[in-house]
């Protein structure tokens, strides 16, 4: 398989693997973390790991309860997210940018007893408040108000030493929620284990990561990509990672390249898009530091991968990951890059393509891409009919279709569900519907991934309208602020179609290949 040891031991708390460790092996006083104008050491960071273990014990948090992260990038996330995990508890990093309806939801599954939120996402959870069954404590990354604590007085006051619980790899350590077309979202349960496997098959073994190493990663930690590329490969080697509390827009993010000349940059296609556009906008660009730039989340189209190439001469490397199993597995390699494809299984996974009986298909037939390897959650939290669909004896069936080239590459040729990924986040098609029959003027309604310019993904809706209604460039413009500000906003149709009818099948399905082929 490789020279890469994935026998872990027994007994193992992935916190004093991913941070304590760097204190033993003498890299006490190396940056871990660039944030804003502040070099925080390892040292820091382990007393602040500790500090708040302490603070969550305190609080009468317990080894196995959950503690929801609701936090813009920051130390602090480090910092609560590995104090958990030492103290025997599961942080939840969480998706900053959904509704207050969404987080009833995943505060209620998961029972969190304590969220650590910042400052700027309070007003959605003190909305949601009475609502809430489990959670004890709200924490505040920022200014505390009535009925909140405040983060930086409690961690002030705690002792910065910590016994690690005394866990085993195959504990629970971090949750990370993942949504599908239809019901609510899934927490993954990942394992102690997880984090090191992905580290070491994908970080160290591809991205060939060393304690010289700067990561940058516009995918924020609260994504299984971001948590990866900004925080546990780093730190599984004693790297720096520089994190970035704002939105990634191309003038912020080359910004901060220049800035902090990282060596290791992870993007999403739409964002290598965006900054090929604005580039020649911006003054002073400095990518220079940059020794490899990867791109997941949803494929990468072979002309942004060839322009980047040009302007940049940087080869991006597309791979395709999850949350379910934690980081990327299948991948192109330094060395050994097919644009367009999504690479060769990563050296310690296993990926094969299927058909409907569950046999693998020939050279270029397209199939089900079902993945081993031991970095893949335990199951999905209080969902045992999805763990039926998805979990087969090691292997996952990940919902895309592929097919492999005579060269042995992987290509991605769409979902089995109709889920679509623009900017590499979820969207389903049916959620969006939803919210559009809730507009007055919609009668009917279909949902479909269409291309843009850079052949990049993006929600399309067809409407059918009430009478009394007409076609307008106003009224499109109105349903797109309307779906805005009832779900969360990246979920809005970027184009809207008004049509007379919807194709339809003899029983009143919406045939939606038919408005696919409309947009070929
Ligand atoms: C799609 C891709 C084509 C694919 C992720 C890197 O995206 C991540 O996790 P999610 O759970 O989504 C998983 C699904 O997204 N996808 C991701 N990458 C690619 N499709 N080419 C790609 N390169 O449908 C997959 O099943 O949000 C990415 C690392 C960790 C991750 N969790």
């Amino acid at each position: 398989m490789s020279d890469i040891n994935l026998q872990y031991p027994d007994k193992l708390n992935v916190a004093v693997e991913l941070v304590d460790k760097n204190l033993q092996e003498g890299r006490g006083q190396k940056v871990a973390i660039y944030y804003q104008d502040q070099a925080i050491t390892y040292a820091e960071v382990a007393r602040n790991v500790n500090r708040m273990g302490n603070v969550f014990k305190q609080l009468g948090l317990e080894i196995e309860n959950r503690v929801m992260l609701l936090l813009y990038d920051c130390p602090e996330f480090a910092y609560c997210f590995f104090g958990a995990i030492k103290m025997g508890a599961v942080p939840i990093p969480t998706n900053t940018i959904l509704k207050p309806k969404d987080y009833v939801y995943l505060l209620n599954d998961s029972r969190a007893k304590i969220i650590v939120v910042s400052e700027g996402l309070l007003p959605a959870i003190e909305e949601i408040r009475s609502e809430l069954r489990y959670l004890k404590h709200v924490v505040v990354v920022g200014e505390a108000g009535p009925g909140q604590l405040s983060f930086a007085e409690l961690i002030s006051d705690a002792s910065d030493e910590l016994e690690a619980a005394d866990t085993s790899k195959d504990d629970a350590a971090f949750w990370l929620y993942s949504s599908g077309s239809t019901g609510f979202p899934k927490g993954a349960v990942h394992l102690q284990h997880d984090m090191l496997v992905a580290a070491d098959l994908y970080g160290q073994n591809v991205l060939k990561i060393t304690e010289d190493d700067i990561t940058f990663s516009i995918a924020k930690l609260f994504f299984a990509y971001g948590l990866g590329n900004a925080l546990y490969f780093p730190f599984r080697v004693g790297a720096t990672t520089v994190l970035w509390p704002e939105q990634p827009k191309p003038p912020g993010i080359f910004q901060t390249v220049k800035k902090h000349k990282p060596t290791l940059f992870f993007g999403v296609p739409t964002a290598y898009a965006g900054m090929l556009q604005l580039v020649d906008s911006i003054p002073d660009v400095d990518m220079s530091s940059i020794r490899y730039c990867v791109s997941a989340g949803e494929a990468l189209p072979r002309i942004v991968y060839e322009t980047w190439l040009k302007k940049f001469n940087l080869h991006i490397l597309d791979g395709i990951g999850s949350t379910e199993i934690a980081h990327i597995f299948i991948a192109n390699r330094p060395g050994d890059i097919k644009p367009g494809a999504s690479g060769k299984p990563v050296p310690g996974y296993e990926a094969k393509i299927v058909d409907p009986e569950g046999d693998e298909t020939e050279v270029d037939e397209i199939g089900s891409l079902m993945v081993r390897g031991d970095s893949i959650c335990a199951y999905y939290w209080n969902k045992h009919e999805k763990n039926k669909e998805t979990f087969f004896g090691g292997w996952i069936n990940t919902g895309d279709k592929y097919y492999k080239d005579a060269d042995g590459y992987f290509w991605y040729v769409g979902r089995n569900d109709d889920m679509l990924k623009p900017g590499g986040i979820w969207v389903s098609p049916i959620e969006v519907e939803y919210t559009l029959m809730e507009h007055p003027a919609v009668f009917e309604c279909a949902v479909i991934g269409a291309v843009d310019s850079d052949n990049l993904e993006k929600p399309k809706a067809y409407l059918v309208l009430n009478p009394g209604f007409t076609p307008s460039e106003e009224l499109a413009e109105e349903i797109k602020k309307f779906v805005k500000n009832k779900i969360a906003p990246y979920k809005f149709p970027r184009w809207i179609e008004f049509l007379e009818e919807l194709p339809k099948t003899a029983s009143g399905k919406i045939l939606r290949y038919r408005l696919r082929q409309l947009n070929q």
